[in-house]
Order: C-alpha cells, then sequence, then structure tokens
C-alpha cells in the first residue's frame, strides 16, 4: 500500500522541477553568503531552497524541512522530516553540465539515520527532466514533464553484473586519497569506465544503470569525505539499496551512520554490490 504523504512529496516535487530547472537557466549569479557547508552558493540554490520549503512543509504529514542551504531545520507540526539538497551540482551551472534536486522523507525527527528513511528521491536536470524514486516497494524512474510525472523506467535495478558499460567515478584529488583507496581505484581502471562528472546524480544515474560505483572516499584532508549524510549520502544510499545495490561509509551501510548534524559529512560509496563489498575489504 502507498504511503501517501510519501506520494503527495514526489508529486509536489515534480510539479517544482520545471520551476527549479528554468531557474538553473536564469538564476546562475553567485551569492553574497555561503551555504553552511561553507561552499559558494548560486541564486538558483536560494531559489529552489524557498520553492521547495513552500511546497513540501505544508503537505499533509509533513512536519520538519532542512535543506543544505539552511543552518537550521524549520518545524511545521507533526510527520516526517524533509531533508532537500535543492541544485545539487550547482558548481556545474557556469559550464552548463548535469544537476539535479536530492531529498529524503524521515520517519523520524531530523537529524536523522538513514534507516528511518520511508522514501527517497533524486531529479536530474539533463537533456530530459527525470526523477528517480523510492519507497518502501520499489525505485520507479519517471519522466517529469509540465508538473507531472510518467513512470518510464519501473522496478529500477542496479546490474549485479557491469557489461562492458559498467562506470566507475571517483570524488576528490588522488594523492588526497588514502593509500588503500588509490590502490582499490587502481584495479578498477582495468575492469570500468571512467564517468565523473562533479554532479553526483548524473554520475549516480550512471551507476544505476550501467553498474559500477560512484565514491567521494575519506580524504586525508577531509576524514569525512565532502558529501552530507541528511541530503545526499543517506538518499542516494536508500535509492541503491532499494535497487539491489549496496551503500557504505567505508565499513557499514551509509544508513546505518548515527546522525548528530544535519550538515555532517559522510564517506559515500554506492553501487553493485560486488564493487562496494570489495572497497570495504580494501579499506579494513
Ligand atoms: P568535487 C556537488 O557540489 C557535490 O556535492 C556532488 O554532487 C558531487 O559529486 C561533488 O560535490 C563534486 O565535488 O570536489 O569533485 O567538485
Amino acid at each position: 500500500m502507498s504511503n501517501q504523504p510519501v506520494e503527495d512529496v514526489f508529486d509536489a516535487v515534480a510539479e517544482t522541477a520545471p520551476e527549479i530547472r528554468n531557474t538553473l537557466v536564469e538564476r546562475v549569479g553567485f551569492e553574497s553568503e555561503e551555504n553552511p557547508s561553507g561552499e559558494e552558493q548560486i541564486a538558483a540554490d536560494v531559489f529552489a531552497d524557498r520553492l521547495l520549503e513552500e511546497r513540501l512543509l505544508p503537505i499533509d504529514g509533513i512536519g520538519q524541512y532542512a535543506s543544505e542551504e539552511r543552518d537550521e531545520i524549520v518545524s511545521g507540526g507533526e510527520g516526517y522530516g524533509v531533508a532537500v539538497d535543492p541544485v545539487d551540482g550547482s558548481s556545474n551551472i557556469q559550464t552548463n553540465n548535469a544537476a539535479g534536486t536530492i531529498l529524503g522523507i524521515y520517519d523520524a525527527d531530523l537529524p536523522a539515520r538513514g534507516e528511518t528513511l520511508v522514501g527517497a528521491a533524486c531529479v536530474l536536470y539533463g537533456p530530459r527532466t527525470t526523477m528517480i524514486a523510492a519507497d518502501e516497494e520499489s525505485v520507479t524512474e519517471y519522466l517529469l514533464e509540465d508538473g507531472d510525472r510518467k513512470a518510464v523506467r519501473e522496478n529500477v535495478t542496479i546490474p549485479d553484473e557491469p557489461d562492458d558499460h559498467g562506470v566507475y567515478g571517483f570524488g576528490g584529488r588522488v594523492p588526497d586519497w588514502h593509500e588503500d583507496f588509490r590502490a582499490y581505484a587502481r584495479e578498477l581502471e582495468h575492469e570500468l569506465r571512467l564517468r565523473y562528472s562533479g554532479a553526483m546524480i548524473g554520475d549516480i544515474n550512471q551507476v544505476l544503470t550501467y553498474g559500477g560505483i560512484f565514491a567521494y572516499p575519506a580524504l586525508q584532508s577531509s576524514p569525512q569525505g565532502k558529501l552530507r549524510l541528511q541530503y545526499e549520502g543517506n538518499p542516494i544510499g536508500y535509492i541503491a539499496e532499494a535497487a539491489g545495490g549496496r551503500s557504505s561509509a567505508g565499513d557499514r551501510s551509509i544508513l546505518a551512520v548515527s546522525a548528530d548534524d544535519v550538515h555532517q559529512r559522510v564517506p559515500v560509496h554506492i553501487g553493485t554490490t560486488e564493487y562496494v563489498d570489495r572497497l570495504e575489504t580494501a579499506l579494513d
């Protein structure tokens, strides 16, 4: 049986996506402020954030809104907590490359562990606007047009044995990786094709389609890596695990990582089970 607040959130994201996509064209200027993670904001980040709060928080059954762009969690009564990255990969806009919107729907007060997720979605603003959405029953890819969502791929499943199209993409600089991760990456050079775009959503969509692995690992300069748990690692990890793949923070599922702060970072490794299992062995 479908979960109505989750369905209503997916509908609201589909309705809002065209406006966010349009703002990626119009609002590319940099803001004077930085986001709570100390990263540059473009006007589209701020606009999309306000729009999503306006559309999501009033939904019956939604009680909290958190965002990459906000210091504080916004409360609006009882219900699920929604954590969003309004424009993931906004630094890609200047070069006309892919960006996306990520969200997680938690049956718990935020900040919350990924194990309390009841739904997650990621929108990709590519040649088409698509949304991969996971709930407790399945993973579905939708084409988003005119504010509506049309299922174009049911029961999305990460290939267990990638064929020659399998991909890998790892963030951070090679000298900043830990040696055991560097050795693991060298192994994959002989098995998979390098695909790394600078926007997690674009890279994850390749992994969901062709199989392989995406990672933004722990770095020597940043032991928790770069990506945030609440609105990047958890939602994408939930989608990948619902699609028959795995996620890992290096030693366990990302969804098992305790959440102490909305903006806490986490090492992210997501993809085909075999490659994530091998990653954990390599880091052990
Ligand atoms: P780097 C985008 O800013 C993001 O949060 C993810 O979407 C992406 O995977 C990563 O950061 C890119 O980081 O260090 O390669 O620019």
